[in-house]
């Protein structure tokens, strides 16, 4: 193994940062130093944070630190950073409010700019996660800019996705909309100091029923259903792992305060059980590394590709503009010239 990495694995946080910074730029050598890592890594937890801009997910994830650092484990964070002029405000604030962790020597925490990425940012945020799962942290925590759909890519990289609600915010509607509550692992209404928090549980609660049923009765899980809503003291562990689907529990919490954060933990280190203990669970995690490596061969075929046929590809497309051929076969000519070089 390179030096780099020994150190990374050995829990060298300089290393781990360089590391960070070369694997995000994609300098010379970061593939080569992800495959040495690689066996290394598979410890670490990962939660995905995702939710609108404003309803609390950086003050969210500070107070989650704060726990698990109470639990001795060990976190890294990895902040999405928007660079669009629209929501540039936001970096700023992320920092801000996980200022306090920064001189905590069991907290790592990096931004990604999604600015030249060009949705390759899941891919980026993967491997960080890597780096950081190496590195030794018990638990990564991903938070993403918002909703959309980049947003929803990146989340799939996590084990556990949680979703952030604020009441008031029309949230909800947005979230069937955007097809959140498909991904949704944990919810989490937050700002529960401020009025409809409770309409905005009960809305959810609904949805959540909704969709379980909807689930079953188009076979697409064979599970017990859990009636009555999914709040949290309606699911025992044992209940979570031994039922082979997961019903999305509810936290109900106030980031400001620290509220309800002992419950949000517990609520995803249940899911993190569930993933674990039932067959539901394991199949997730195996359909997550197949999407992976199809993305990766993807990516690949199309580098050696257009490397491979350089302005072949463009004269297609000049072809293609003047008739003189159909996209259908130039794609196909394409194809046999590049499997001949
Ligand atoms: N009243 C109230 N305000 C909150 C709560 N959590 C966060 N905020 C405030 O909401 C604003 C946005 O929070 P932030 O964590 O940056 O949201 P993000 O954009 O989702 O990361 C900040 O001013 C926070 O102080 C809460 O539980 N109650
Ligand atoms: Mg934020």
């Amino acid at each position: 193994m390179s030096d780099l990495g020994t150190r990374i694995v050995a829990g060298d946080q300089r290393a781990a940062a360089r590391a960070m910074r070369n694997v995000d730029d994609r300098m010379p050598g970061y593939l080569d130093l992800l495959k040495e890592i690689f066996p290394s890594t598979g410890r670490a937890f990962v939660v995905g944070v995702t939710g609108n801009p404003g309803a609390g997910k950086s003050t969210l994830t500070d107070r989650l630190i704060e726990r698990y650092r109470a639990g001795g484990r060990k976190v890294g964070v990895i902040c999405v950073d928007p660079s669009s002029p629209y929501t540039g405000g936001a970096i700023l604030g992320d920092r801000i409010r996980m200022t306090r962790h920064a001189t905590d020597a069991g907290v790592f925490i990096r931004s990604v700019a999604t600015r030249g990425h060009l949705g390759g940012l899941s891919r980026s945020a993967r491997d960080m996660v890597r780096v950081l799962d190496a590195y030794g942290c018990d638990v990564v925590i991903v938070e993403t800019v918002g909703v959309g759909q980049d947003e929803l890519e990146i989340t799939r990289t996590a084990h556990s996705t949680l979703v952030v609600m604020a009441p008031g915010m029309g949230d909800e509607v947005q979230a069937i909309k955007a097809g959140i509550l498909e991904t949704a692992d944990v919810f989490a209404v937050n700002k529960a100091d401020r009025d409809g928090a409770d309409s905005t549980m009960r809305d959810l609660e609904l949805m959540i029923a909704l969709g379980t049923e909807t689930m079953v009765a188009s076979g697409k899980h064979r599970a017990h259903v859990v009636h009555g809503g999914a709040k949290i003291d309606a699911l025992p562990v044992a209940a979570a792992s031994t039922h082979e689907q997961w019903v999305p529990p509810i936290a109900k919490c106030v980031a400001t305060k620290g509220e309800g954060i002992a419950e949000l933990v517990e609520a995803l280190d249940r899911h993190k059980s569930w993933l674990d203990g039932t067959q539901a669970g394991r199949a997730r995690r195996h359909l997550r590394l197949a999407e992976e490596l199809r993305e990766s061969l993807r990516e690949t075929l199309i580098e050696a590709a257009t490397h491979a046929l350089g302005s072949e590809i463009d004269r297609a497309v000049d072809d293609v503009e003047q008739k003189t051929i159909d996209p259908y076969t130039a794609t196909e000519q394409l194809l046999t010239a590049f499997r001949r070089r």
